[in-house]
């Protein structure tokens, strides 16, 4: 192992706003808003303020999967959150979610206002107001909702624990990245052996629990994160491999990952999404014509 480093917690640990790192300038130990500004609502019955990360793009795929299947309740506006310019502390973003991440909904159908953050409640939220993408029977359901938890709760050592010492710490730590990896390959041998058994993750039908794992494990195998695949050694996860292509194939999901996005090549970026024809005449390329 690499020499371990001189760091020796002080008493009381102090905001030290130069740590490096690629977020140093968002992260902060309070919360709360930090600015006044409210939120643009537009047409449609649902808004959204989201990015294209795994947590944003759950929620746009769930979207696009319920108006591929003619839910026109579903029709949504999906605003753009910097949150790397700090969007997500603007007042009217923190009314929605006080927690200060992306995604968050407002349900503005039937003349009310319903706030909805998390990723996994939210993906809740909109399959039990249209009844879609959760199975029906006790058991399915309950699988579904099973590994929509274990998804919420396991991600964040893949992103926040593997992602973020491999990629974005501003230096490479053996312990972190050891620590980590280590615990996302178990993750991905789970899903792999989940995977063995069954078509779809809770089961023979595709649900939201698909979309939730895919978003973050799916795109980590098709190696759209971190730069880590051959890392993680992905292809040896044969059977998570192709239930990922699988769900990579979808329309709903091509839609879906190019709304709120901000990098890529320019005909995939959909920056706001208020129509469905948005996808045909308002991406980047576009737009920059
Ligand atoms: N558990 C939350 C996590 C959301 C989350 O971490 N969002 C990130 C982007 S993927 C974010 O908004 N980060 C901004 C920040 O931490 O200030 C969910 O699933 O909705």
């Amino acid at each position: 192992m690499s020499s371990p480093n001189e760091y020796s917690p002080p008493k009381v640990w102090q905001w030290d706003t130069e740590n490096g790192g690629a977020f140093v300038k968002i992260n902060r130990p309070t919360a709360g808003a930090t600015h006044e500004k409210e939120l643009p609502i537009g047409k449609n019955p649902l808004q959204l303020y989201s990015l294209a990360t795994p947590n944003g793009v759950k929620v746009t795929v769930l979207l696009e999967e319920l108006l591929a299947l003619g839910y026109s309740g579903a029709e949504y506006d999906a605003w753009l959150c910097r949150i790397r310019d700090g969007q997500q502390f603007g007042s009217g973003f923190v009314s929605i979610n006080p927690n200060s991440k992306i995604p968050a909904l407002l349900d503005c159908s039937d003349g009310k206002q319903q706030r909805v953050f998390e990723s996994g409640a939210i993906l809740l939220y909109l399959s039990e107001k249209f009844g879609a993408f959760m199975p029906t029977k006790v058991d399915e359901r309950t699988e579904c909702l099973s590994w929509l938890f274990w998804q919420m709760a396991s991600a964040p050592y893949l992103g926040g624990g593997f992602g973020h010492f491999y990629a974005y710490a501003p230096e490479k730590f053996e312990y972190p990245i050891n620590r980590f990896a280590m615990e996302t390959k178990r993750q991905l041998d789970l899903l792999d052996q989940r995977l063995s058994q069954t078509e779809f993750i809770a089961g023979s039908s595709y649900t939201i629990a698909d979309m939730a794992i895919w978003a973050w494990y799916g795109q980590l195998c098709l190696g759209r994160l971190y730069e880590a695949a051959e890392f993680l050694d992905v292809g040896s996860y044969k059977n998570l491999m192709s239930w990922s292509e699988k769900i990579d194939a979808r329309e709903a999901v091509k839609r879906g990952r190019m709304v709120n996005r901000v990098s890529g090549e320019l005909s995939s970026q959909l920056h706001e999404r208020h129509h469905p024809t948005d996808f045909d005449l308002r991406t980047e390329d576009k737009l920059s014509q």
